[in-house]
């Protein structure tokens, strides 16, 4: 039986009682910490009534299970979203008002969790919610980071990084299961020995190994008693009384796999489209995938003997590159472990793994050196060999005489072990995350794959869950979209449309504008508290929120703005609507461009906001560690919605979603669902610029772009160039923009002069800007466009995504819940 949130006066009640029992306090004396620690208990309690039930059902009714395999899930705070989906978020703040309390800042007591980098890390989390809400049965398996994305503070514009301790104190809402510890083993060789059977059996010895602890995190659904399982896994040594008890000989040992388990979970890989290849994180990648298999067998092997059958009850999702170590290690416990003999191995493998790419980065293709991965990985390296042999048997069947192909496409080649061929080997699904995307992959990317295996190629859009960035971020407007067309977008988007009934009622669009206006405030009123910087709600608030990368191209947004304000000087009387640039994003911790970006939009912000004379007609803000927490307060006040990547390098995108829900309107490229927002908009309502993805393909493969003639051509662009190398934003050090100017210019510091066609969009990104300015000049024209953009947003939900994953790839049944 679902549980219910208790009513408005118990809840206070509950919380009193538990601030006592928990801190032996009376209520006036508790901290906020320990009120957050007692109102976390008292939806805990509900919670895991409702967790119970969901896993007694799983047992019962045995459904098939999706493993979402990930090395991140950037969750965000959990209590918000929690009280949201268990119907109680009203009830807890109204109680908490009668106690004196605003729950803002109770909320804002719980460590946000960040165990992910951005837009990949986030869509992990947004699915999990999802899934849940729709009643699939599903478990997120990803590791547990002792620390997770750096907390960034910025000194005398630089940006710095801080370590992320969130689990200084104890986080309510995980549950320890040592009852399901897993070994998990590494380096060390491979014995062979010969079965009477005529069968090998192999045999891994002299390894360090660790064990493998899941905490459990509840994963709640909206309003329908379902609670799905979030296993995170952390590591401990096996040893630690062996060491106590001075073993002969394993003396060493011990303090080696000491030291292997508190490496291993210990800090996140900040990155974001780029990786390093460290050994340490294909480590944890082996770890988090063998101990996740593991627990996954060990269920299957509760109820079933059949291992044949396994994929009519497991599906595994890898998510992106990062866990394709799936694929062999479960060949391994398949043969290894439970006896299967090669082919029936492959067998089960190729009908229960999936493959996500995320990006057409090249810098972000895992490719392990094979030496690195045999020493690590002994028996799984061979497995893998195997894997490759018989993968390029199969390329050389299906293309004869074509050696190159082969050496393209093979898994093992150039001294490197390469994931992603791998993941499409073995994969019966290898889907891109926005349509344009995938074709990008089919016809250029992966392009030897789709000829390979055209029938493993589809596209799922990415989404977002409305529960966490309209429901929780925006509560002013989702009780206004609830007083207007009832509440059924709530758990499906697309009744977002009945908005359009509201675009030409001008009381209506008058009350979105207020809502919008309040949100502004609320920024507003951030900033300064963050930054010192006085904003006004009534300029337009232009943002651009996500990581910070060249082809995101944060680039052009600043140097936009540094031409504004050569404008406004220049023609102080010209007419321009008060206008509020804000940006927030992480830079990798040891991307120099990226960090050097960072420091000159605040540079420009120290200029401008310091410039009486332009009357405060502009104002730039760089928001201090952008995350999922302030996230939802930013959407919910933006009017402009930055989605400026250069056309083909952006797979999707998930915050032009977020914007578009909470009514900002979108400038962007044709690039990522981009392209697929436009078309819901009808081309409408939306401010497209610059290259489409097929020209910038076409510059790539031609060479025949040459951003100098961009400079010499455009007055504008000369002179805010000009600026960035004469101490115009950096007086006591003008060279220090010198590497951004290069990187535009100077064919010589980077692989090619402006790699992202900065330059070459400029013009008509400064276009689109002045229509932008045109329409918010009229009021109501600007209510209407946006709103609109509320009304259209019904695909983006990530309902509809999971809905697409399970009716062409997972196929599950949903969990009967009475
Ligand atoms: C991101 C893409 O850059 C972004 O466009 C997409 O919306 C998001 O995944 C979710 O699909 N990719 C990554 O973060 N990828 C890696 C490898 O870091």
């Amino acid at each position: 039986m679902k549980r219910q949130m208790p009513s408005t006066k118990e809840i206070e009640r509950e919380i009193q009682d538990r601030v006592k029992s928990m801190f032996r306090k009376d209520f006036e004396e508790a901290t906020k910490e320990e009120i957050y620690r007692a109102c976390a208990e008292v939806v805990n309690d509900v919670v895991i009534d409702n967790w119970l039930t969901t896993q007694k059902e799983f047992n019962k009714q045995d459904p098939k299970c999706v493993y979402y395999m990930s090395m991140e899930f950037l969750i965000g705070r959990l209590l918000g979203n929690n009280m949201i989906n268990m119907r109680g978020y009203t009830e807890v703040m109204d109680a908490l008002d009668a106690l004196g309390i605003d729950i803002n800042e109770i909320e804002d007591q719980e460590p946000d969790p960040a165990l992910g980098n951005g837009g990949l890390g986030r869509l992990a989390a947004c699915f999990l919610d999802s899934l849940a809400t729709l009643r699939y049965p599903a478990y997120g398996c990803g590791i547990r980071y002792h620390y997770g994305m750096f907390k960034q503070k910025i000194e005398d514009g630089y940006q710095k990084e801080v370590p992320d301790d969130w689990l200084q104190t104890r986080y309510p809402f995980e549950l320890e299961r040592p009852e399901y510890e897993f070994e998990v083993k590494f380096g060390g060789w491979v014995r062979y020995e010969s079965q009477p059977d005529g069968t090998t059996k192999y045999i891994h010895e002299g390894y360090n190994s660790v064990i493998a602890t899941p905490y459990d995190m509840p994963v709640t659904g909206f309003d329908n008693g379902m609670v799905n399982t979030l296993m995170i896994w952390d590591a401990k040594p096996k040893e630690v009384f062996r060491l106590a008890s001075f073993e002969r000989g394993d003396y060493n040992k011990a303090v080696e796999d000491m030291n292997l388990a508190r490496n291993l979970t210990e800090v996140l890989y900040p990155n974001d489209n780029h990786v390093q290849g460290k050994e340490l994180r294909l480590k944890q990648q082996y770890f988090f995938v063998s101990a996740s298999l593991q627990r996954a067998l060990n269920k299957y092997f509760r109820y079933h003997h059949d291992i044949m059958k396994l994929p009519e009850k497991v599906v595994f999702q890898m998510n992106d590159t990062h866990p394709t170590l799936t694929v062999a290690e479960l060949m391994r416990l398949l043969m290894d472990e439970h006896g299967l003999g090669w082919d029936d191995a492959w067998e089960v493998t190729t009908h229960c793994v999936a493959y996500t790419n995320h990006t057409i980065m090249a810098e972000a293709l895992e490719k392990w050196p094979e030496e690195i991965f045999k020493g690590l990985l002994p028996r799984i390296y061979m497995i893998v060999e195997e894997i490759n042999r018989r993968f390029c048997e199969e390329i050389r069947a299906k293309f004869p005489g074509d050696e190159q192909r082969i050496h393209r496409m093979a898994i093992l080649a150039d001294g490197q072990v390469k994931m992603a061929h791998m993941a499409i080997a073995a994969s019966f699904s290898v889907n891109g995350v926005a349509a344009l995307h995938t074709e990008i992959l089919k016809n250029v990317s992966l392009h030897d794959f789709y000829e390979m295996y055209p029938e493993k190629f589809n596209n799922k859009t990415n989404g977002i869950t409305q529960r966490r960035f309209l429901m929780h971020g925006n509560y002013k407007l989702s009780d206004w979209v609830i007083s207007k067309i009832g509440r059924s977008w709530i758990t499906d988007l697309s009744n977002m449309e009945k908005l359009e009934n509201y675009l030409d009622d001008k009381k209506s669009l008058d009350e979105f504008m207020e809502i919008k206006l309040e949100n502004k405030k609320r920024l507003a009123k951030y900033i300064w508290d963050h930054n010192k910087v006085n904003v006004d709600p009534n300029s337009i608030f232009d943002v651009q929120v996500k990581r910070l990368h060249e082809y995101k191209r944060q680039l052009l947004n600043i140097l936009h703005v540094m031409y504004l304000y050569n404008q406004i000087k220049e023609n102080p009387d010209m007419d321009f609507y008060p206008t509020t640039f804000i940006f927030g994003a992480k830079a990798s911790a040891g991307y120099e461009n990226a960090k050097l970006i960072i420091k000159l939009i605040n540079n420009v912000a120290a200029v401008i906001n310091n410039d009486k004379s332009i009357d405060n007609k502009l104002k730039v803000v760089f928001i201090e560690d952008y995350r999922v927490s302030n996230a939802e307060w930013i959407f919910a006040a933006a009017d402009v919605s930055e989605q400026i990547s250069t056309a083909s390098k952006e797979a999707s995108g998930t915050g032009n979603m977020k914007f578009m829900l909470n009514g900002a309107v979108t400038i962007g490229t044709m690039d990522g669902a981009n392209v697929e927002m436009y078309n819901e908009l009808d081309g409408e309502n939306i401010f497209i610029f610059g290259m489409s993805s097929d020209e910038v393909i076409a510059h790539e493969k031609n060479h025949d772009y040459n951003p100098v003639d961009e400079m010499n051509n455009n007055p504008h662009i000369q002179k805010v160039l000009g600026q960035l190398i004469n101490g115009y934003y950096s007086i006591d050090n003008p060279e220090l923009f010198r590497p951004i100017y290069n990187s535009l210019l100077n064919t010589q510091c980077t692989e090619r002069a402006d790699m992202y066609f900065v330059l070459k969009d400029f013009a008509s990104y400064c276009e689109a800007h002045e229509k932008i300015q045109a329409a918010y000049k009229d009021r109501e024209t600007w209510a209407k466009m946006a709103l609109s953009n509320v009304a259209h947003v019904g695909k983006f939900s990530s309902d509809r995504t999971i809905q697409e994953y399970v009716d062409d790839i997972w196929h599950l049944d949903k969990l009967e819940l009475k």
